[in-house]
């Protein structure tokens, strides 16, 4: 599933949080001068009508109580880093696309965090405490489709479309909020015919290729609910883990074993997915006082198979004995190299054969989970009851 989050009247937001004076009344972000328009405005503004991009002099009349103010750009920078901050914490796939928006893939980390309702709920959560600030969710199997669902219950939105919801979700939508249809694009549109996502598949391809050219082609494809977005992460990704704070204190490494396991499968996939190797794995475990210790290991040939990745967080967790109970526990993989980087494989290395063979499956298993969703395969040792 891919989540995207998009802050609630954000400019206008930073600045009713950091003024109390101005919570709670309609706030303009935006210049004074005559040609001046609106930036952005509270949620008390937009109820009388007052929208971004509306003239400046048409918004002071729908709302002359309103507070205009210009913006701070360096404010809005400084939190929405530190909200980009939070959410990458969630997701080691996390794609900025504008100053208060972002994707995260968020595939697999439901036994991390939970359903996607609680996944969305602790990033509601987090950035509140951290920020004071709302924002909007929407979850979905489609890129596309999830920008929309953050947008359709706004404020403090959550909207969760599962694969059961998208036929009809896509039939009914109006061509209007897909992403990339314009005014132009639309009027097209409208001169064939076509009102929502779904009335694109009622007409031949080739009619709309003639209006609207080569975004007819992607166009047809989300009306038949393919999207192949991925998330892409806009920075290059330096490390990926995962970690878990125990439902109780842990002293037997056997438990927290199952907890490694489950990470490390997450860090593959995460590799492989965005074509990874890693050279370094890391253990993180943190006592029940919250001292933190990390024990790392630098491989002769870079990994990227959950179970190599797994051997080398068993390894670091038998070097040395537990001291005391653990409250939390992570692995994760850094000093990563691309996939294309040639390895130095000796042709007669069985263990380099055994390994492009475990590369193998792990690739197939990410095939049928993407296809079919990750309850379909679980590791032997996952289907414990104690496993989280
Ligand atoms: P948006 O997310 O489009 O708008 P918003 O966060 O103010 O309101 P909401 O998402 O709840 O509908 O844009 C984010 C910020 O980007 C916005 O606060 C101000 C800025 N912005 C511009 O500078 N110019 C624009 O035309 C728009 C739409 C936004
Ligand atoms: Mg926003």
């Amino acid at each position: 599933m891919i989540l995207h989050v998009d802050m609630d009247a954000f400019y206008a937001a930073v600045e009713q949080q950091d003024n109390p004076l101005l919570k709670g009344k309609p706030l303009i972000v935006g210049g004074r001068s005559k040609r001046a328009v609106v930036t952005t405005a509270s949620y008390e503004a937009r109820a009388y009508g007052v929208r971004s991009a509306m003239p400046m002099y048409q918004a002071v009349a729908l709302c002359p109580e309103a507070i205009v103010i210009p913006g701070r750009m360096s404010r809005y920078k400084e939190i929405s880093a530190q909200i980009m901050k939070i959410l990458a914490a969630f997701s080691p796939l996390m794609e900025q696309v504008s100053i208060d928006e972002a994707f995260l893939d968020i595939h697999g980390m439901e036994k991390l965090f939970g359903s996607p309702e609680a996944i969305a709920a602790a990033i509601k959560h987090t950035i509140r405490s951290a920020t004071g600030l709302g924002c909007s969710i929407g979850i979905a199997p489609l890129k596309f489709l999830a920008k929309i669902a953050s947008d359709l219950d706004k404020p403090d939105g959550l909207t969760i479309l599962g694969s059961e919801d998208i036929t009809d979700f896509i039939e009914k939508l109006p061509l209007k909020k897909v992403p990339g249809v314009g005014p132009k694009a639309l009027a097209h549109l409208r001169t064939l015919g076509l009102n929502t996502l779904g009335d694109v598949k009622s007409i031949p391809e080739k009619r709309i290729m003639d209006k609207i050219g080569k975004f007819g082609m992607r166009l047809i494809a989300l009306a038949h609910g393919l999207d192949d977005a991925a998330v892409e992460p806009d920075r290059p990704v330096k490390s990926v883990s995962a970690e878990h704070t125990l439902p109780e204190n842990i002293s037997d490494p056997d438990v927290l074993k199952k907890y490694m396991l489950f990470q490390s499968e997450t860090v593959g996939r995460a590799l492989r997915r965005s074509g990874l190797r890693a050279r370094t794995i890391t253990l993180k475990i943190k006592y029940h006082d919250f001292k933190l210790v990390t024990r790392s290991e630098t491989l002769a040939k870079p990994v990227q198979t959950s179970k190599l990745i797994y051997a080398s967080a068993v390894r670091l967790l038998s070097q040395k004995q537990l001291l005391h109970p653990v409250r939390l526990v992570g692995v994760g993989a850094s000093h990563l190299l691309s996939e294309k980087t040639p390895l130095q494989q000796d042709l007669f290395d069985t263990d380099a054969a055994k390994n492009g063979k475990w590369e193998r499956v792990d690739r197939a298993v990410d095939q049928i989970i993407k296809k079919f969703g990750k309850d379909t395969i679980r590791k032997a040792a996952l289907d414990d009851p104690d496993t989280p």
